[in-house]
């Protein structure tokens, strides 16, 4: 067909936002960035877009006026599966002989349900890193297409190709930023416009309720701090979004990226996740850091209980997380702390949440026991889930049975979600929301000040219990019952396990 990639057109989607985590920031597609950054070196004429930021008639339109030859979708979230099926099948009937694909995080753990979803309109899903593989695909498609399933992480209806492959250095590409339009949609609380970075790939701990390691196998890599830092200095945002899943676990790494900064005079404000044992480790690169422009950490602490944490595997105490949202405060970084709410808990344990909640100065966020295709717990969890409804799994929803009837699960959660909103509305006024709010304005940005009267609409208990009532029109497989006790984690692995060398003060199992 085209053998010459110039001739080809290539449109990368990323599916739309989910609105409960709307309320909060809303973030440029980074993968799909890189990802269109490949494909665009290897000579194809590369479109992005982002649902987030755009409407469904808009990426009709896309295809209609530039009658894309290929269309890869991103499915990072489980929630987005009907979306992205409905989105294929449409594309489909209007291109006909279009080559559509769908890769990213939750395709890689559920990529044959996905292609009996499509029933026959998708070219393949593509598990794993995308970098390496996305103008291979495309070559090997434009060519002839029945012999794409050989290649690594490409499964199709007819085969599976051997392991998806690492990309072999994190330096290799920068993300196609400029590709994205309305770079001013991007904002995360007051970092109003923001960006995404990464500096790293992978995490070392293997937490039971998470995928983020069983993507990458265990895998752990780093970006060298130079190309890292000129990734940042070509950023325009004034904010921006560390995507790193434990920011800073090797000290020197964060220092030496932190002295590149330095050098080039770089003034951002940043954002990042880690974990609370790293921040006690390393409180020197955070204080570096916090002259840098660290503005927000989040801590993923997930519970307030030693048993929880233990349930959770996070391989820390309560005295070591208690310890490290003391060291923030002292530091004066804002902080954000996730808890996940048990679809078990009574009325007092949300109780118990709201009274810790209101004691912390912290940003507390509250999110749904949610098992996730490629965790552990998708696995071990021995209560049966409830719903077959992948738009219920977006951490929002108890698809796990409730204690409670469950109109009153979502009666407490959104009774304790408020009254953590009100704090976080306390971080507003910390950041003296007014003034600041009117700056924005004056700039043009609006997404900090319209999130401010967001919360309510957004989160509302009975619409929350209706939503289990919709029709699913692709019913979700589900964990084997009975459950299993004891799981090998090589069986979730995406990328076969790398073994990376021990990391200092990291303590997990191999
Ligand atoms: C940054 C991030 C976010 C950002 C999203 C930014 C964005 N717009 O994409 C924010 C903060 C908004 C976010 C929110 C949520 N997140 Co989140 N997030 C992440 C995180 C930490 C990193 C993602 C990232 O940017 N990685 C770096 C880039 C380079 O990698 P990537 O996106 O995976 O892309 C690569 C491949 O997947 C692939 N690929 C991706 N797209 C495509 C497309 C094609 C065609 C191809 C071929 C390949 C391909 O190639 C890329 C390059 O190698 C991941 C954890 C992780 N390590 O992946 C969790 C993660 C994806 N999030 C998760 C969850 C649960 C959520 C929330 C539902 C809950 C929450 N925590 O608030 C919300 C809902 C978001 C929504 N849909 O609105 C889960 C996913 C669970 C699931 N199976 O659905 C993850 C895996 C974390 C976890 N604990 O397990 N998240
Ligand atoms: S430390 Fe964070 S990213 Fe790593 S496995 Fe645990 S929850 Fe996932």
């Amino acid at each position: 067909m085209h053998s010459n990639p110039k001739s080809c057109r290539v449109l990368l989607v990323h599916p739309s936002a989910l609105m409960y985590s709307e309320v909060y920031l809303r973030l440029d597609p980074l993968g799909l960035e890189l990802v269109a950054a490949s494909c665009r070196a290897a000579g194809y004429q590369v479109r992005l877009l982002d649902l987030q930021a755009s409407a469904h008639k808009d990426y009709f339109r896309m295809i209609a006026d530039w009658r894309p030859n290929a269309v890869g979708f991103s499915l990072n979230y489980l929630a987005n599966v009907p979306e992205v099926i409905d989105l294929v099948k449409e594309t489909r009937r209007k291109l006909p002989a279009s080559f559509l694909f769908v890769g990213g995080h939750s395709a890689s753990f559920t990529a044959h349900d996905i292609l009996q979803h499509a029933a026959g309109t998708l070219g393949c899903v593509v598990k794993g890193e995308g970098e390496g593989i996305a103008p291979r695909l495309l070559d090997a498609a434009m060519d002839d297409r029945s012999r794409i399933h050989k290649l690594p992480g490409v499964v199709t209806l007819d085969g599976e190709g051997p392991h998806p492959e690492m990309v072999h250095s994190l330096d290799d590409l920068n993300p196609a930023r400029d590709l994205l339009a309305k770079r001013r949609k991007y904002f995360i609380g007051v970092l109003d416009p923001a960006a995404s970075i990464e500096f790293t790939r992978g995490c070392p701990w293997d937490c039971v309720f998470c995928s983020a390691w069983t993507f990458y196998g265990r895998s752990y890599r780093k970006r060298s701090p130079e190309v890292a830092a000129e990734d940042l200095a070509s950023i325009r945002e004034p904010g921006v979004f560390i995507v790193d899943d434990v920011a800073f676990i090797q000290a020197e790494h964060g220092f030496a990226i932190g002295r590149e900064i330095e050098k080039r005079g770089i003034k951002k404000e940043y954002y990042l996740e880690t974990r609370g044992d790293v921040l006690l480790r390393n409180p020197e690169v955070f204080r570096f850091w916090k002259k840098l422009g660290l503005a927000y950490m989040f801590l993923g602490l997930e519970a307030i209980d030693e048993e929880g944490l233990k349930r959770h595997r996070k391989r820390v105490t309560l005295d070591k997380n208690w310890e490290a949202l003391e060291l923030a405060r002292k530091m004066d970084i804002t902080v954000a702390i996730n808890i996940i709410a048990d679809p078990g808990w009574d009325e007092r344990r949300f109780e118990i949440v709201r009274e810790w909640a209101a004691s912390v100065p912290h940003i507390v966020h509250l999110t749904v026991n949610t098992p996730y295709p490629g965790t552990e717990t998708w696995l071990t969890e021995s209560r049966q889930i409830t719903s077959r409804d992948y738009r219920l799994f977006d951490v929002q929803h108890a698809v796990l049975p409730t204690a409670l009837p469950l109109q009153e699960f979502y009666r407490q959660l959104v009774m304790t979600q408020q009254v953590l909103n009100r704090k976080h509305l306390g971080w507003h006024a910390l950041f003296d929301a007014t003034s600041l709010a009117a700056r924005f304005l004056l700039r043009g940005q609006t997404n900090f000040v319209k999130m401010l009267w967001k919360f309510d609409k957004v989160y509302n208990a009975q619409r929350q219990a209706a939503e289990h009532g919709r029709l699913v029109k692709y019913p979700m497989s589900l964990p084997k019952v009975p459950a299993q006790t004891k799981v090998d984690p090589a069986t979730l692995f995406i990328h076969p396990q790398q073994l990376s060398k021990p990391i200092a003060g990291v303590a997990v199992r191999n």
